[in-house]
């Protein structure tokens, strides 16, 4: 790497930090930041939009008429070097003028990868390569492994009382306090699809949007996994399918009567095949949701299908939100309870990080 200094290392950190409030909103893309800086001043910024369109260089270069000589841009993955569904970013900045480009990350996608860089050097721009790479790589960790042929990035979340159990005690509606909540919000925000299974529909009646307030257009695609095709055609997730989108995988599509029923309502009914066991073959499900372009898949429940998830090796970061209440505990723990607390606690998983939420913890676990 050329040599950088302070500045561009603050710079960088300031940009990937812009680039992480819109993953999950970005489509089949990345989230990408680029900042403008002359004379130590921040003069222009764009993030990667809403549909992955238009790209972060573009917005920060179209908001200025006359770019100044010495102008320096920041940004946290390698410009593009061909045109797609957008200009080539690397044209873009070499036509605007601009003398030094520093970069975090090279963009993993094999049409890229290492050209966007070739065009801006063969132009004689100064080209900066690798700055704060490890937290830039965590903004795309999910497109990277998708485009690179592996699955999607899937994360899971996790809601327990201190002995593990996930389901509520029924005189409680939740585990968890408000401010944890909150925080599983934000991570509906920030993928692109969240996943629940059937019995969790059944038992929940769940909507699965974003509701910070504000933030209800971040919510993602919603998904339920249902072998037998028994989803209530009355459960809100239907009733919002045309408005909201949904998408159910089943087993079960042949003899179903209210397989018209789903179509009429906007639902996009996909069938798979099932594992040994019977239940529907998440391996299948990623697939299929790779093929989509999704980056970034949420679990959400129940344990039955988070552990399927896990023991198949699927599952890359767990958030395991634990109230300090000790409730529940006379009752035995299911079998998918069991199974995830054995996982997070084996060595396939490292803690990452952990975060106090007033009288819960939040603990995030990488798989490794
Ligand atoms: C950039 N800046 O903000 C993003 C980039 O079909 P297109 O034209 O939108 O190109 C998609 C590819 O562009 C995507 O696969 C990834 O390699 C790159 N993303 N590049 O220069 C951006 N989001
Ligand atoms: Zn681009």
């Amino acid at each position: 790497m050329k040599s950088s200094n302070h500045d561009d290392t603050f710079y960088m950190k300031y940009a990937i930090r812009l680039a992480s409030r819109n993953i999950g909103l970005t489509g089949e893309n990345p989230s990408v930041a680029c900042l403008l800086v002359c004379d130590g001043k921040i003069i222009s910024h764009g993030i990667t939009e809403k549909g992955g369109s238009p790209h972060a260089e573009f917005i920060a270069l179209s908001k200025l008429t006359n770019i100044p000589p010495k102008t320096i841009a920041y940004v946290t993955l390698e410009p593009c070097s061909f045109v797609g569904k957008n200009p080539s970013c690397a044209s873009l900045l070499i036509d605007r003028g601009i003398s030094k480009v520093v970069i975090a990350t090279k963009d993993p996608n094999p049409l890229v990868n290492g050209v966007g860089i070739e065009i801006l050097e063969k132009k004689g721009l100064n080209v900066i390569v690798g700055l704060e790479e490890l937290s830039a790589k965590e903004n795309i960790y999910g497109f990277e492994q998708k485009i690179l042929g592996s699955y999607p990035e899937v994360n899971i979340k996790v809601a327990s009382y201190q002995n593990g159990i996930t389901i509520p005690d029924q005189k409680e509606p939740w585990i968890t306090n408000s401010l944890s909540r909150s925080y599983g919000h934000i991570l509906r925000s920030n993928h692109d699809v969240i996943i629940v299974g059937v019995n969790t529909v059944k038992i929940d009646n769940p909507n699965l949007d974003c509701r910070l307030p504000g933030m209800i257009d971040r919510s993602p695609i919603k998904v339920i996994i249902d072998t037998n095709l028994t989803t209530p055609l009355n459960c809100s997730l239907v009733k919002n399918a045309n408005k909201n989108g949904l998408i159910i995988f089943t087993s079960e599509l042949n003899n179903n009567n209210n397989f018209i029923k789903f179509l009429d309502r906007g639902v996009e009914l996909i069938k798979v095949d099932t594992d040994a066991d019977g239940l529907l073959n998440v391996k299948s499900v990623l697939d299929t949701l790779r093929e989509k372009g999704f980056n970034r898949i949420l679990v959400e429940g129940g344990s039955t299908l988070s552990s399927s998830f896990l023991s198949n090796n699927l599952v890359n970061f767990i958030y395991w939100f634990k109230s300090d209440n000790q409730k529940n505990d006379k009752k035995p723990i299911s079998n998918g309870d069991k199974t995830i607390n054995k996982i997070i606690k084996s060595s396939k998983f490292k803690i990452k990080d952990s975060i106090s939420l007033k009288n819960d913890s939040l603990k995030i676990f990488k798989s490794v």
